[in-house]
């Protein structure tokens, strides 16, 4: 459908614009740091693919949002820039036989251009690029302060190893239970090696109860819970073997003890503690080695792991009866374990920071001095992983001299893990223009904490979790002042199509390009947020699409074309209230609702300003283009955010939304609004509702509750 303005023509022209009048840059030396607002999505890794429309619904809906905070008078600092390093891009380069880092030069490029081709008020002065010699850089210095502080180590360790990509595998990086690789699906062996690793485990405590104050989805906080994964319990001694019990009231009801195979004291028999009965030590498949003392006692008369053994094995049951809770205080000694593990961050790869370690036979591990670095990652023709890291081949690169004692020594050829990347770059957009310093405390000081971060719920156990043991480390070092970065988390929803998630190996990508070519962006942009909450996500469609483009015409006509009597300011306060909740709750479909309502009630020059500030978030060209039809001086996007009167706001009601009497969401409408709107409302946004069909009746109580009841 042809609109009744130059889409394309306008929206190059505002964006040119933006670009050249530095709309999206903020005087970080001069701005208020009260005023600042960190509004920061998780930078994306340029797969080959290009992004897709998932992805571009999660950046413009941060991007509505930064928008909004701007016009409600806070300095907005939107930065974006490229995770650019990793297997990921690796394996791609192997793929096609080409080097990684040509590709990712393409595939950066080709990100860029999208990335801006979507409106994003983005900072693109400060952008960064974690493969770039200047970035990773402040990478090996972190991890320099690290070692220094004895928060990182190598140890020889039983690793997880995928026989395919020919590496190391964190715990986190494999699927199925710790079986399976995440990235290629192949089945994991395990491998003794030589590895570096970050003491995480020593900020357990800290990692845990900093999550209480933590402003996130309650979803995040308990994955990132397990994950840590404490619990109390006692260490007890069977003589020489120690097993560790959350349950030491079953003690006089141990049979035998259970550890995993190849462990030293298996087949063997120990004393009970009190009884000074005999208790066989057998092999079981459901001791994890790595976890509490790695041995368990057997008690199958109140567990029924060990109850199924025990059948099986032809084991007795005991019937004693169990400790009193005093008694069982008495038992063993007080214990705190961990499911949580150090940070394993060697790569035996090629595509990340070479680890900033040089070995000297007689100084041991030392650390690259800080005026070396970076350590260059050397430019390799064959990058094949084979087992050993490919930088060892290296011979002139390994080769070299020991910091300390001057000797000949070699360098670490192992590369650190792409997440030690992400756990800090956060600090680094701030302070991009410093060459001499990783990040600049005054600058820090004044930007961070992040005050809004996006996600994806794929980040939350290690991501989010690196990025808040990263912090907390650099903090006790002094090198940064807060102990959160990240004390606001919003995880966005996915773009689903015909019921898949989208992905390449599925082939049901659907990229943004051809819909921009043939609509422009802010239709695209709107029909994406028009599709579902920005928290939930939902099935794409660009049916959609055909609507958006009949609204912007109705808004042309409103704000371009019509001039008509003053209408009743009531109508501005209910769509300004009931816009200004969508947008806090990134419920902007929500607010593209309110304002197809309001668009045609549109007459007085008042009305016209006030829909095209609410517009401006979500269309940003089309709203910059009306605003100058409007005679207005540029921008829109600095203009204050409307503000309904308080009569206004006392006329939006919220709902709780209740399905056969379980909550189920909340929605938010005007108080005059009918049972049925409510429920078409409800309908629309909370996807627990069931359909009309299924639903025997409707209880709604204006200003508090509709509940859908199907039994
Ligand atoms: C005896 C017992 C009796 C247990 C009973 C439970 C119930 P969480 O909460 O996960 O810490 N356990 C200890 N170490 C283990 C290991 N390395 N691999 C597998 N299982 C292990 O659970 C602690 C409980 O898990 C411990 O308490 C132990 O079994 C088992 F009726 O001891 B219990
Ligand atoms: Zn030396």
């Amino acid at each position: 459908m042809a609109q009744p303005y130059p889409v394309h023509v306008i929206e190059a022209r505002w964006r040119d614009r933006w670009e050249r009048s530095g709309l999206n840059r903020i005087d970080l030396d001069t701005v208020d740091s009260d005023r600042v607002f960190y509004n920061l999505v998780e930078f994306p890794y340029p797969s080959a693919e290009g992004l897709h429309v998932g992805h571009v619904f999660r950046y413009v809906g941060v991007d509505a949002f930064g928008r909004y905070q701007r016009m409600c008078g806070r300095a907005v600092f939107q930065p974006i820039g490229f995770d650019s390093f990793g297997i990921h891009a690796e394996n791609y380069a192997l793929n096609v036989g080409e080097h990684p880092r040509r590709l990712t030069e393409q595939t950066t490029a080709r990100y860029r251009e999208q990335l801006s081709s979507i409106g994003a008020a983005w900072d693109w002065s400060r952008a960064i690029d974690t493969s770039k010699p200047e970035y990773y850089r402040w990478t090996q210095w972190t991890l320099v302060q690290l070692f220094k502080a004895g928060l990182m180590y190598q140890a020889e360790a039983p690793v997880i190893w995928c026989p395919s990509c020919l590496t190391v595998l964190a715990r986190e990086q494999t699927d199925r239970d710790g079986t399976v690789c995440e990235r290629c699906g192949s089945p994991v062996t395990e491998r003794v090696m030589k590895q570096w690793f970050l003491r995480t485990t020593h900020y357990a405590d800290r990692l845990l109860s900093g999550l209480d104050d933590l402003e996130w989805p309650d979803r995040s906080k308990r994955l990132q819970r397990q994950w840590i994964g404490r619990s109390e319990g006692r260490d007890i001694d069977f003589g020489d073997l120690t097993v560790f019990t959350t349950r030491p009231d079953t003690l006089p009801a141990v049979t035998f003890i259970a550890v995993p195979a190849g462990h030293p004291a298996a087949g063997s028999t120990r004393r009970h503690p009190t009884s000074g009965a005999p208790i066989p030590v057998v092999v079981t498949d459901y001791v994890v080695e790595s976890y509490g003392t790695g041995a368990v006692m057997g008690v199958p008369a109140h567990d029924d792991r060990d109850a199924r053994f025990a059948a099986e094995h032809g084991l007795p049951v005991s019937d004693a009866p169990l400790l009193d809770p005093v008694d069982a205080a008495a038992v063993g000694r007080p214990s705190v374990r961990y499911r949580m593990h150090d940070w394993l961050i060697s790569r035996q790869r090629y595509w990340g920071p070479p680890i900033p370690i040089i070995h000297c036979e007689s100084c041991g591990a030392v650390p690259v001095p800080e005026e070396d670095l970076p350590v260059v990652l050397p430019d390799l023709d064959d990058i094949r992983p084979t087992g050993d890291s490919p930088l060892a081949e290296c011979t002139d690169w390994v080769q070299t001299t020991c910091p300390s004692c001057g000797g000949p020594a070699s360098r670490d050829s192992d590369v650190s893990d792409t997440f030690v990347d992400s756990a800090w770059y956060f600090l680094r957009y701030p302070s991009t223009e410093f060459d001499d310093v990783p990040w600049d405390n005054v600058r820090t000081d004044k930007v961070l904490p992040v005050d809004f971060y996006a996600g994806g719920s794929e980040h939350v156990q290690r991501h989010h979790l690196y990025a808040r043991f990263m912090t907390m480390a650099l903090q006790d070092l002094g090198l940064v002042s807060m102990a959160e970065p990240l004390p606001r988390i919003a995880l966005g929803g996915m773009i689903i199509l015909a019921g898949a998630k989208m992905s390449k190996s599925r082939g049901n990508v659907v990229s943004p390009d051809g819909y921009v070519a043939e609509h422009g962006i802010d239709v695209l942009r709107c029909s994406l947020l028009f599709s579902a909450p920005w928290g939930r996500g939902g099935e794409f469609s660009d049916r959609s699409i055909a609507g958006i483009e009949r609204f912007f015409a109705r808004c042309w006509r409103a704000v371009a074309e019509s001039d008509g009597p003053e209408s009743a300011v009531a109508q501005w306060d209910h769509t300004i209230s009931a816009v200004t909740r969508a947008v806090e709750r990134m419920s902007f479909n929500v607010a593209l609702a309110r304002l197809m309502e309001f668009v045609d009630h549109v007459r007085s020059a008042e009305d016209k300003s006030v829909l095209v500030r609410l517009l401006a978030p979500l269309a940003p060209h089309l709203a910059e283009e009306l605003w100058h039809q409007l005679g207005q001086p540029f921008s829109v996007h600095d203009q204050p955010w409307p503000e309904a009167s308080s009569d206004g706001a006392a006329e939006v009601q919220d709902l709780a939304v209740q399905v056969d009497g379980r909550l189920r969401g909340r929605i938010s409408l005007p108080r005059t609004a009918t049972g049925e709107d409510a429920a078409a409302l409800a309908r629309s946004n909370i996807a627990a509702v069931p359909a009309k069909d299924a639903v025997k009746r409707v209880v709604y109580v204006p200003g508090r509750v509709i509940n859908f009841v199907s039994r």
